[in-house]
């Protein structure tokens, strides 16, 4: 033990150790980690709104059909069984929406982009995508963030398969963008060599939509 310690009995010393000890101010909820988790601007909600552009597709699974295009090697169009035999992924995210509202905790099942991507081998050229929907939805982001990690074509959320308004039978989740880019009802995956706005860019909103950094619209 060292010998040379300050002399440790001011008031303050002293009261500031009490509350050490009596763990004063701990809430004993994990509140750094919650701040760090809601982007700017947002707040959290319990339930899950629905926001489209007021056309909701019956797409029953039997016709349903995802295409994947563009500058890529093997181009692909899948019917639900093909779909199903890629290998699923389980993943729990938080969705936050430009409209200000962010979810947490989101468990998702389906297919993950990088094993779509491995599946029809994206050209060197190949620098954005922009996704089609059955809706007449469109909308576009680079095709890195399109690869990321969490990023999948969900057909389950919360061990139930996805409900229509939500964008069933499958929809984009790329939870590290704004939600206006996991498009609903998802029918083509188009790769490009540039960047091109789909419906919302087009209408002022910004081409990437990172919410830590608020890219909320494009003229900000
Ligand atoms: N096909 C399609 N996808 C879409 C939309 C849409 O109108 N059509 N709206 C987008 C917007 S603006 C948001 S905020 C989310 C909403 O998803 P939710 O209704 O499941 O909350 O879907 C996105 N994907
Ligand atoms: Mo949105």
């Amino acid at each position: 033990m060292s010998e040379d310690q300050p002399p440790d009995d001011s008031k303050l010393t002293r009261s500031k150790r009490g509350w050490a000890e009596q763990g004063k101010f701990l809430t004993g909820h994990a509140v750094s980690t919650q701040v760090d988790r809601l982007p700017p601007g947002q707040h959290v909600v319990g339930d899950w709104p629905v926001l489209d552009l007021g056309r909701q597709p019956d797409v029953a699974t039997a016709r349903w059909q995802l295409k994947i295009d563009g500058l890529v090697e093997r181009p692909l169009t899948l019917d639900w069984a093909a779909f199903q035999a890629i290998p699923q992924r389980e993943r729990i995210s938080d969705i936050h929406c430009v409209t200000t509202w962010s979810r947490y905790d989101n468990r998702w099942q389906g297919v993950s982009t990088r094993d779509l991507l491995d599946l029809v081998q994206p050209k060197d050229e190949a620098a954005a995508v922009m996704l089609h929907a059955y809706d007449g939805y469109t909308t576009n982001l680079p095709l890195a963030d399109f690869a990321a990690k969490d990023a999948l074509l969900a057909h389950h959320w919360e061990g139930q398969p996805l409900a229509r308004a939500h964008g069933g039978p499958v929809r984009l989740v790329v939870p590290h963008l704004y939600f206006w880019k996991s498009a609903k009802w998802i029918s083509r995956i188009e790769l490009l060599g540039r960047d091109r706005p789909g419906f919302w860019e087009v209408n002022g909103y910004h081409m990437r939509g990172d919410p830590w950094t608020e890219q909320r619209y494009s003229g900000a």
